[in-house]
């Protein structure tokens, strides 16, 4: 099978990484294509940045379709234009956030999310909201480490989401933590270790229900919100965006 991940901001060290932490959980006859858009944010780090990279997004969700792909991975943890892809594609479109969270649900009775900036921490209830984890979630801490921080060589990024794994252990009622950041999928085990608690990271949760709902044979439903588009002429540059 094949699965396109997809980061949909433009920092192609950030997409390698994903690569990387995907392939190496994925079943032999996997195939993952990690990329990312040619336009769009370095990072997504608010709402305004996500409306943005969701057209880059999407664009390679439409040339998947084109390309064959089973399934998709949105590869950030906001799950950006995660409906609208499921409207484009055929196999099933799995969000980080989705996945990362139901995983973290029946592994342990509550999880704390341990994101980046403390601006995104309303987004990530929003989404445990929408995904009916409010019962699991129990508290969602920033770490004010900015995405493109994470990587950075000497940075003490990873140091400060240890300690804030710590706390949120200590202090919130929780057995496990989700990382709340696609860009924090390569330190995913040493912060386990260093805790001594599960820590759920979303690229590998969600290449893993990917792997598992199309060995399944199962397509995302086209009968009602998740048809196709409704074929339409665009105005403006946006002309190429034009559902068919
Ligand atoms: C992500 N931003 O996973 C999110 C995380 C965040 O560029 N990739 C990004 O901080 O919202």
């Amino acid at each position: 099978m094949r699965i396109k991940l997809i980061n949909p901001n433009t920092t192609q060290r950030m997409t390698e990484a994903m690569g990387r932490c995907a392939r190496e959980v994925a079943a032999p006859g996997t195939e993952i294509v990690a990329v990312s858009p040619t336009m769009g944010p370095p990072s997504i780090e608010g709402y305004y940045d996500e409306a943005v990279a969701s057209l880059g997004l999407l664009a390679e969700i439409e040339a998947g379709e084109r390309q064959g792909f089973d399934g998709y991975v949105i590869a950030c943890f906001g799950d950006p234009a995660l409906y609208a892809a499921r409207e484009l594609a055929r196999g099933p479109v799995i969000g980080i956030a989705e996945a990362a969270m139901h995983a973290a649900s029946v592994i342990a009775p509550g999880f704390s999310v341990v994101t980046t900036l403390q601006r995104t921490v309303g987004m990530a209830w929003h989404l445990a909201e929408r995904y009916g984890m409010t019962r699991f979630c129990k508290n969602v801490r920033a770490t004010d480490v900015a995405v493109l921080e994470l990587d950075e060589p000497g940075s003490s990024a990873r140091r400060t989401i240890i300690d804030e794994c710590r706390r949120a252990l200590d202090e919130d009622g929780s057995d496990a933590i989700v990382l709340g950041c696609a860009g924090m999928a390569e330190f995913c085990r040493e912060v386990e270790d260093a805790i001594g608690a599960p820590v759920v990271e979303g690229v590998t949760a969600a290449v893993k229900w990917s792997e598992a709902l199309i060995a399944l044979g199962l397509h995302t439903a086209k009968r009602g919100d998740y048809a196709r588009p409704l074929a339409k002429r665009y105005d403006g540059v946006l002309g190429d965006f034009s559902p068919r």
